[in-house]
């Protein structure tokens, strides 16, 4: 076997830290941080590590934490310490101080330094483009895309993305985020409002009442006042449960293909979640391995420096699947991977409940039925259009 050589053009960097991977949210809460490790030692298995330049990553400085969140907020943030909640009072405490401590957002153990490593990995991502050390710049323990200045939500803390994203904006005229978590990027949406450096674009399950959290609708570009640059410069793709690769792939051609035509990113930043892939504890779409690792693919193609994000993602074995081929499709291996999960490996046995030999691509799990016609989806891809109308680099 030929091990994986560099392709020459693409620097890629890998930023992570063990430390950040040991924190728990709870028993069953859905945010389980060692899916990362699962994530990695896939990834070291397939022989990744060779073809990029490994960092661990530091925390961030306070400092650094602030050019977005408020000192209040990271003051509190910074001496909380864990707190019990008796579960029969969960989310009925009317007085979380900055939404911390309730079910979603539970105070744990270190949870000051999960938050700053994970800011730290996508800071130290973001350097390394500004800097052209790399062409692309993989920080897997991002991408908390809920954050506000000054609140927690949606087990989100810290908003790496938007500290990343202000980073880049020291170096690059326009940055394009996308977002393809299956819930809405709602903190790096309203964090970049009112600028037109920043375009966001999320992709999601959209159901205001039913799924979280409620925002992203078409119609939601951003504040509609004639004086605010950033009007305009949201733009939002909601759809239905059991959406499918052909689907996905085709409005995300049509909407980013559009966009980066119009607004000439000096950089994208693509926020992975991997809750939008099929069988997620949380999430409603279809997508597989392939359908997902596409966006990655298609951005790659665009020749811009890129950062991936990780995000949300509820089934450790399928988030691993996912980042595993999406960092390979950042090297360009993809093709060179064994369909195969190597054996032998001590992290095997999350997948060999599955079947004897499971694969790399291959998710298992009920698919959910389609909601989305292609009418609709026809009409998201017209209603960009005509917004990018508004629109000028
Ligand atoms: C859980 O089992 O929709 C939290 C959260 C904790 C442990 C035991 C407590 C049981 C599912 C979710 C009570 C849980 C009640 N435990 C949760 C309106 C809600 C209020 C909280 O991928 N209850 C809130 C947030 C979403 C809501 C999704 C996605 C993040 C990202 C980026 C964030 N919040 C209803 C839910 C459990 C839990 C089981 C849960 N919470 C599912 N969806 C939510 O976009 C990282
Ligand atoms: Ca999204
Ligand atoms: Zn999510």
């Amino acid at each position: 076997e030929a091990g994986i050589t560099r392709p020459r053009g693409y620097n890629v960097s890998f930023h992570c830290n063990p430390d950040m991977e040991q924190h728990h949210f709870g028993q069953t809460h859905p945010m389980k941080p060692w899916r990362l490790t699962l994530s990695k030692s896939l990834i070291y298995s397939y022989g990744m590590s060779f073809a990029m330049d490994n960092y661990i990553s530091r925390a961030a400085t306070y400092e650094e934490l602030a050019s977005f969140h408020s000192t209040d907020y990271l003051d509190f943030l910074g001496t909380v310490l864990p707190e019990p909640i008796p579960r029969d009072l969960e989310n009925q405490n009317p007085d979380l101080k900055f939404n911390l401590g309730g079910s979603d957002c539970p105070l744990f153990e270190g949870l000051y330094d999960y938050c700053s490593l994970s800011a730290g990995g996508a800071l130290d991502a973001a350097r390394k483009i500004t800097s052209k050390q790399s062409d692309i710049a993989v920080a897997w323990g991002g991408g908390l895309h809920h954050a506000k200045k000054a609140e927690a939500s949606g087990f989100c803390y810290i908003n790496d993305i938007v500290i990343a994203v202000l980073e880049l904006l020291r170096y690059y005229p326009r940055v394009l985020y996308i977002d393809i978590d299956v819930h809405h990027g709602d903190g790096v949406e309203e964090a970049f409002f009112s600028t037109d450096r920043v375009m966001t674009v999320s992709f999601h399950k959209y159901d205001p009442n039913n799924f979280f959290p409620g925002t992203g609708a078409l119609e939601d570009n951003g504040p509609k006042s004639e004086h605010n640059p950033g009007a305009h410069h949201a733009v939002n793709v909601p759809l239905n449960d059991g959406i499918t690769d052909e689907q996905y792939g085709w409005l995300f051609d049509k909407v980013i293909g559009q966009i980066v035509d119009k607004f000439r990113p000096g950089a994208i930043a693509l926020q992975c979640g991997a809750d939008s892939l099929a069988g997620d504890r949380l999430g409603r779409f279809n997508l597989q391995v392939q359908g997902h690792g596409a966006c990655v693919e298609y951005c790659r193609k665009m020749n811009l420096p890129l950062i991936l994000f990780g995000g949300g993602g509820y089934t450790p074995r399928n988030v691993a699947r996912a980042w595993t081929y999406e960092t390979s499709i950042a090297i360009g291996c993809q093709d060179k991977l064994d369909p195969l999960l190597p054996p032998h490996a001590p992290w095997r046995d999350h997948f060999r409940h599955e079947t004897l030999f499971p694969t790399l691509e291959q998710i298992l799990g009920e698919p959910r039925q389609n909601r989305n016609t292609q009418k609709r989806l026809t009409e998201i891809v017209q209603h960009v259009t005509e917004q990018l109308r508004f629109v000028e680099a």
